[in-house]
């Protein structure tokens, strides 16, 4: 557009062309949002609670196959933890609930705790 014949803001055509045909663009820069974090939900091993509690456990709150559960499950036992699965932090903080509650109601020393991911 040729800046003498630049019109106030107020009175700029908002159709896609002006009189000398130039096309006008309307780019945005969308505002940033902070991603909220997320967490990491950790099983932890121990020498009592049996390996089919911890089984039904991953299957019952996390959704996930049977066979998936025994992965899980074995890993934790040879390696100490695993991370079961990534949440926001309220649906974290309610798997890490839901395991502890389910583990103490059986009277299992089972650990499941919850860490900020990065
Ligand atoms: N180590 C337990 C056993 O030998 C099994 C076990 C696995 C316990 C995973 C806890 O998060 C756990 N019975």
């Amino acid at each position: 557009m040729r800046p003498e014949t630049e019109a106030p803001l107020h009175l700029m055509s908002a159709g896609p062309e002006d009189e000398d045909g130039d096309v006008s663009v309307v780019t945005k820069t969308k505002p940033k949002t902070a991603k909220p974090p997320l967490y990491k939900v950790l099983l932890l091993n121990d020498d009592y609670t049996p390996m089919e509690f911890v089984v039904h456990v991953l299957e019952r709150f996390f959704g996930i196959t049977h066979a998936q559960a025994v992965e899980i499950m074995l890993i934790v036992h040879k390696k100490g933890l695993a991370v079961v699965g990534v949440f926001s932090h309220e649906i974290a903080e309610t798997k890490v609930a839901q395991v502890m509650d389910f583990a103490r109601r059986h009277q299992h020393p089972l650990q499941c705790t919850m860490e900020k991911e990065e």
